[in-house]
């Protein structure tokens, strides 16, 4: 009957479970004492009702049951938290976790970052998290696990994995517009498909042959996709497909003009992207990169954009 894939689910299932069945007898129990009451007592068969005027016992009863029951599910609710709330095993691995409008960005502590989470089967995982702009809230539904990201702080949030698979990764806080976008996924590798990937260099030397893959990484990783599309399609931002080296309309404080997208150009937009708003889109809407990226970062993203141009300089 329970969930058996965290560390944490049996406890929250079984807290579920006994919430559920109390409610289930309640609710049973009451239709049917109803309806015999509707039927037992109708006036037709009682024109004149006996007044009852208090019964002490009776009180006394419908005080306690519903303490005892409601005392129940909250030591039940509490023994499955307590656990959640304690801290992380001293050998659990740390990974630098980053809730963004509108993406999540993994880091893992030899510097890998993915878009989705990679842990090992059977291992204490640690999740640092934070949020650069709003609210967030990390949801693994298979897991049993759920924690509000918070501006400002470091959140933290650890569990271990019981069994191999890929499963759902949410973000439960309405976040704003792309919202329904944060989703993503873990998968749970067992320990040697996990090392593996943990030293696998490939990509980075991939990265470092193929022009423009570092951008892409640096797009990728920085959820820039979850709002520029990379094949022409209009999300909450521009696409970047054909862009470099062609002209854009721009509204730059409150006056149309008409401006060249260049290396200038792509670097301005990161850092301050309200400056000039592209015909058609909304300002306010992204924050500025300026802490997160670098002007190397930015010439990688750059090389990356022209390879989407037809349009090389
Ligand atoms: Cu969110």
């Amino acid at each position: 009957m329970y969930s058996n894939l965290s560390n944490f689910s049996e406890g929250v299932d079984s807290t579920f479970v006994i919430i559920f069945s109390i409610i289930a007898i309640f609710l049973v129990g009451l239709t049917c004492t109803l309806i015999y009451f509707l039927i037992r007592y109708r006036e037709k068969k009682n024109p004149v009702p006996t007044q009852i005027k208090g019964n002490v016992w009776l009180e006394i009863i419908w005080v306690i049951i519903p303490i005892v029951l409601v005392m129940g599910m909250f030591y039940y609710g509490w023994m499955a938290w307590i656990p959640m709330l304690s801290k992380a095993p001293a050998d659990a691995i740390e990974i630098k976790t980053t809730a963004q409008m509108w993406s999540w960005r993994f880091e893992y502590e030899n510097g890998k970052k993915t878009d989705s989470l990679i842990i090992p089967v059977g291992r204490p995982v640690v999740l640092k998290m934070i949020s650069p702009d709003v609210i967030h809230s990390l949801y693994i539904p298979a897991f049993r696990i759920k924690r509000d990201i918070v501006p400002g702080r470091i959140v933290e949030m650890w569990f271990e994995a019981n069994k191999e698979g890929s499963y759902d990764l949410f973000c439960a806080e309405y976040c704003g517009l792309q919202h329904s976008f944060m989703t993503t996924s873990v998968n749970v590798l067992s320990q040697d498909k996990y090392d593996n990937w943990y030293i696998d260099t490939t990509e980075i030397i991939q990265i470092m042959v193929t022009p423009g893959a570092a951008g892409l990484k640096l797009i990728k990783d920085n959820g820039c996709i979850a709002c520029h599309s990379l094949d022409g399609s209009k999300l909450v931002g521009p696409s970047y497909k054909n862009i470099f080296g062609h002209e854009v309309e721009v509204s730059t404080n409150g006056i149309n003009r008409a401006l060249l997208v260049d290396a200038e150009y792509i670097k301005n937009s990161i850092y301050n992207p309200d400056d000039d708003i592209v015909k058609g889109f909304r300002k306010g809407l992204m924050r500025s990169y300026k802490n997160e990226l670098t002007d190397k970062d930015i010439e990688q993203i750059t090389i990356y954009i022209k390879t989407l141009s037809d349009k090389k300089e």
